[in-house]
Order: C-alpha cells, then structure tokens, then sequence
C-alpha cells in the first residue's frame, strides 16, 4: 500500500487534517463566488470585491484551523478585513497559511465578463511567500517538459525555441498568453517574432497561469509576462499541485516597495523564485467560478438552487477535483 493510502490509517496528524479541510475549502470559496455573483454586471468593483471579502471571511472563521492571511487584499492599513497577518480560523486546528484572493477579475464580474474567479489557497503555516501587492514578474509552463527549459531570465525568443524543441513543434505552434498592457508591448512583439502566437487577457492570470497545464484544451503553452504578485504566489501553488514550471520575481522597484517586502521577509528584492519557493510545503488551493470562464463555470441563480462550479488541487496527492454544487438553503433565503 502507498504512503498515500495509508494517510487515512497511520497517524500523519497534518496531512490527514489537510485532507478533510480539502471540502472546507471548497465552502468558502463556493460562499464567496455567490456573493459576489449577485453582483455580476453591476459596474460595481468594489461592492462585487467586499461581498466577496465579507463571505470567504465568514466562512475561513467558521473553519477549524489556526490561520493567518499572508496573501490578502491588502496591508492591515489599507485593507479592513482578510489583511495580510490577520488571524482567521476558529483557532481549534492546525497552524496554516492562507492566501486569498476573494474576487480575482474584480473588473471581469463588474462587467460580467468571462473568467472572474473565488479563489484561495491553505498551506502549511510559514510555507507561502508572504508577497506584498507589488507586480511580479512570472514565467509558467505545464507538466511534461524538462526543467528549466524555460527561465525568466532568458529572453522571449530563448523561451519560445526551446519550448517549442521540447514539445516537438516549431514556434508558430506555440501559444503565449500575456496580460493586454501597454507595459508588454515589447514582450509580445518578441513572441510573434519567433511565429509564435500570443493570446491576450485583460484580467485574470491565476487561471492564465492554470491554462498551460491543459494546452489540448485551452491552446495556451506558456505564461509571460508581469502581473500581481499575490495571483503569482496563488497560481504557483495551484502548479504545484498540477504540475509544471514557474518562475517569480518580485518587482522592488522604488526604497519603499523593497523595505515594504523586507518587513515580510524578502531579504534579496532580485530574487528569483521557483514554485517550490513560493509554496513550498503542502498545499490545497481552491477556486469557484463566479463570471463564466474556460477554467470553471460561473455561478448559476435558479428558482429553487443555486449551481456553483469549484476545482480544488491537492499538492499532496496531485488529486485535482471539481465539484458541481447545488445549493438550495441558500437560493431558498436568498443568502450570500
Ligand atoms: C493581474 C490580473 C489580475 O491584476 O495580476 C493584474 O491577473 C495585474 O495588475 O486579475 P494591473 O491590472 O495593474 O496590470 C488583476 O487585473 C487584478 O487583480
């Protein structure tokens, strides 16, 4: 019998404590995807972020856990709930990390535009990088390639060729996909140099970075480009359960960003992170579609229930699931 079969038998206190939070998870992200649901297409940013804030808050507080946020919406002054360093959980459970990222595509569900998601992540306590909202620059690909075929510090058009020999085809076949910012303009003109294609998001990069692992299915082979550091250190944890590469640094580009990310630990600002950095122990990462999207289905109001769409991954085990909920209490009371 494996080591993983006998988790449930032997005692693991950790790992099998995880293993039963993996529905916990799914929950809280279920809760807060409603809530900010109901706010689909509104033009209301923030109102659709603070439904979604209030839910998963409410729900990570009901579970039994001894958390603390160390990716949130904010620093403590800045953000008055699910700040970084903020205690969550109803304190009878493990010590755990928790990363949240409670709207992801704030402006994709004002505008009920596809790919807003719920998501969060739950690791061992001291395993996720506590990165303060800066960009990070990120490079990802899926499982099935050699390490280090691709490095952040190699160009463009260094990455394209050599993904493009692993996965024996030319670059023209090959598909990268890239935030739609003026910032970028250089990078996706050195992409399409190679002949490789590069599709463009407006939002959305924690599933961007998810898509490289199922290339059949969404055409996406790599992942370029700057974005926000907390979606980084969330998608890397999702990799890690799914496998794939992923690289990170932080952007410290001004005295006051660096001293910021040096109160949370960032000694070197240049550092460059592997996955296995950024979410280092065991983790499970859980997302709720709220807007349609090619990862997950939105949230679906009915008369009588309300229909979610959740994927949660496993780093333990690499079991990823997804999980059709019906939920009827909650359509019946009109809930969150
Ligand atoms: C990305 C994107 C997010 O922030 O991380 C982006 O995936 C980066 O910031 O959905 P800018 O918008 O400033 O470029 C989001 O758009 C929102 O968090």
């Amino acid at each position: 019998m494996s080591a993983q079969n006998n988790a449930a038998i032997t005692v693991e206190p950790g790992k099998v404590i995880e293993r039963i939070l993996t529905l916990e998870l799914v929950r809280v992200t279920e809760r807060a995807a409603v809530a900010s649901a109901r706010l689909r297409g509104k033009g209301n940013e923030k109102a659709a972020d603070q439904a979604a804030v209030d839910a998963m808050r409410r729900e990570l507080n009901r579970l039994p856990i001894d958390g603390t946020v160390v990716i949130g919406e904010g620093e403590r002054d800045e953000a008055p709930m699910l700040f970084i360093g903020e205690r969550v959980g109803n304190r009878q459970g493990p010590k755990v990390d928790i990363a949240v990222d409670p709207l992801e595509g704030t402006t994709l569900c004002a505008k009920d535009m596809p790919g807003s998601i719920a998501v969060m992540a739950m690791a061992e306590a001291g395993t996720l990088l506590a990165a303060p909202d800066v960009y990070m620059n990120k490079i990802a690909i899926g499982p099935g390639y050699p390490i280090g075929v691709v490095d952040l510090d190699a160009s463009p058009e260094e990455n394209i060729h050599n993904l493009a020999k692993a996965k024996g085809v030319k670059p023209s076949e090959i598909t990268a996909l890239i935030l739609d910012r003026p910032r970028h303009t250089e990078l996706i003109a050195a992409v399409r140099k190679t002949g490789a294609g590069v599709r463009l998001i407006t939002d959305g990069d924690i599933a961007g970075v998810i898509f490289t692992t199922m290339p059949e299915k969404t055409g996406i082979d790599i992942y370029l480009g700057i974005g926000a550091a907390p979606e980084g250190v969330l998608a890397a944890g999702a990799l890690r359960c799914i496998g794939g590469q992923m690289q990170g640094r932080l952007i410290l580009d001004t005295e006051e960003k660096r001293a910021r990310a040096a109160g949370m630990g960032v000694t070197d600002p240049n550092k460059k992170y592997d996955m296995t950095e950024m979410a280092r122990g065991d983790v499970i990462v859980a997302a709720t579609g709220v807007t349609d999207g090619a990862l997950l289905k939105g949230v679906r109001f009915g008369k009588d229930m309300i229909e979610t769409e959740t994927v949660v991954y496993r780093s333990a085990t690499g079991t990823v699931r997804r999980i059709q909920a019906e939920h009827r209490e909650l359509a019946k009371f009109h809930l969150d």
